[in-house]
């Protein structure tokens, strides 16, 4: 009884409309601009994938670990939340290493699993596809290579209810007004019964935030250049990375780190593919992501301008990461019943309420 990996996974590729959605687009637009920048999603190269990877496991980088022990602990009310025969999707999945524990709590409660990883890094997806229909005998895939929005149309529909997974607080690379989208496209997606499930990053020291992105081994670093070590690979380009520096303050006023490249000195630099030399002063930043934190108010109220009810919440003793189970607004639901507040810390004793309804 031997099930052929391959016949339990399917790859498709959902191409983007928008001429930005290639990395020569994207530079040519970005770089052309006064205020410099590039898209994070170009930092998921199959090396970027892989320094990021290698982020989560740094000792500064807490979200993952974090994010990790939440769902580990919860594993079970989580997927009770989300009810019976589901079907899963997930917006970057990257490694899907996370989503095990998901995947795992489902396939005690039924026989078999279809999992839809949707992530703008096709070889990576497509590796750890490969690697969880051989691991997983119940499981079967569709492997969705593309941008968030783009995949929307293309999550697989299911007869029962589906569970979304918006893990990492990938959420956080969106500014409130594109979260708000965001959230709003995919509720409008969601059938009654369906589920989101969104990881996002809270407020804390900026200290140890500031860590997060600083790391001492250069990790961080090396993640940021690898964008212009992208485009020097595939653009032909003629970066120098020795003269940029990595930079990841966080600014206040926005609630957020912003991930810039700054030069160190004034510089030409031609990028063959385009035809075109970009000019850098010294001083100058390319901005090339943006990781907003949250307060538990804040997140709230994103989704409820999305039209998202958070039906439970999770974190952990520290309040480091949250963990919300949305559902798209019902109308009967919106004032005849209203939610206990319904939290769970990942403490022996505490029961917190991260979000509490009123
Ligand atoms: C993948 C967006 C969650 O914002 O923490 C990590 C990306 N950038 N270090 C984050 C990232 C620099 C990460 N997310």
């Amino acid at each position: 009884m031997t099930s052929r990996p391959a016949g339990r996974l399917r790859v498709i590729r959902v191409p983007s409309a928008s001429p930005t959605s290639t990395l020569a687009g994207a530079v040519a637009d970005g770089l052309g601009r006064r205020d410099k920048r590039l898209p994070c999603r170009f930092f998921y190269d199959e090396a970027g994938s892989r320094l990021f990877e290698a982020i989560c496991k740094l000792p500064e980088y807490y979200p993952t670990r974090t994010e990790e022990a939440i769902l580990r602990q919860h594993a079970s009310d989580i997927v009770a939340a989300a009810g019976s025969g589901v079907a899963l999707s997930e917006f970057g999945s990257g490694s899907s290493r996370k989503t095990r524990i998901i995947i795992e709590a489902l396939l005690e409660r039924q026989e078999r699993l279809v999992y839809a990883p949707i992530d703008i890094s096709l070889e990576f997806l497509e590796k750890s596809a490969r690697g969880l229909v051989n691991r997983y005998r119940r499981l079967w895939l569709t492997a969705i290579g593309g941008e968030y929005n783009d995949a929307i149309p293309h999550l697989p529909k299911h007869a029962g209810p589906r569970l979304i997974l918006f893990l990492g607080g990938n959420i956080g690379n969106l500014d409130r007004d594109e979260a708000v989208g965001f959230l709003g496209r995919v509720g409008r997606d969601m059938a009654p019964s369906d589920r989101l499930l969104v990881g996002f990053d809270l407020l804390k020291p900026v200290d140890v935030i500031v860590s997060a992105y600083n790391d001492a081994a250069g990790v961080t670093a090396a993640f940021n250049k690898n964008l212009l070590a992208r485009i020097n690979r595939e653009l032909g380009g003629k970066f120098d990375l020795d003269s940029f520096e990595h930079h990841a303050p966080f600014v206040e006023e926005f609630s957020r780190v912003e991930m810039r490249l700054v030069s160190r000195r004034d510089q030409i630099v031609r990028i063959a593919a385009l035809g075109r030399t970009f000019a850098f002063s010294k001083g100058e930043p390319i901005h090339t992501e943006n990781c907003h934190k949250y307060s538990v108010d804040g997140f709230k109220a994103v989704a409820s301008a999305a039209e998202l009810d958070v039906r439970e919440s999770w974190t952990d003793e520290r309040r480091s990461f949250g963990l919300a189970m949305l559902a798209r607004r019902g109308r009967d639901t919106c004032r005849l019943k209203r939610p206990r507040p319904t939290f769970k810390a990942t403490g022996r004793t505490n029961r917190r309420t991260l979000i509490a309804d009123g």
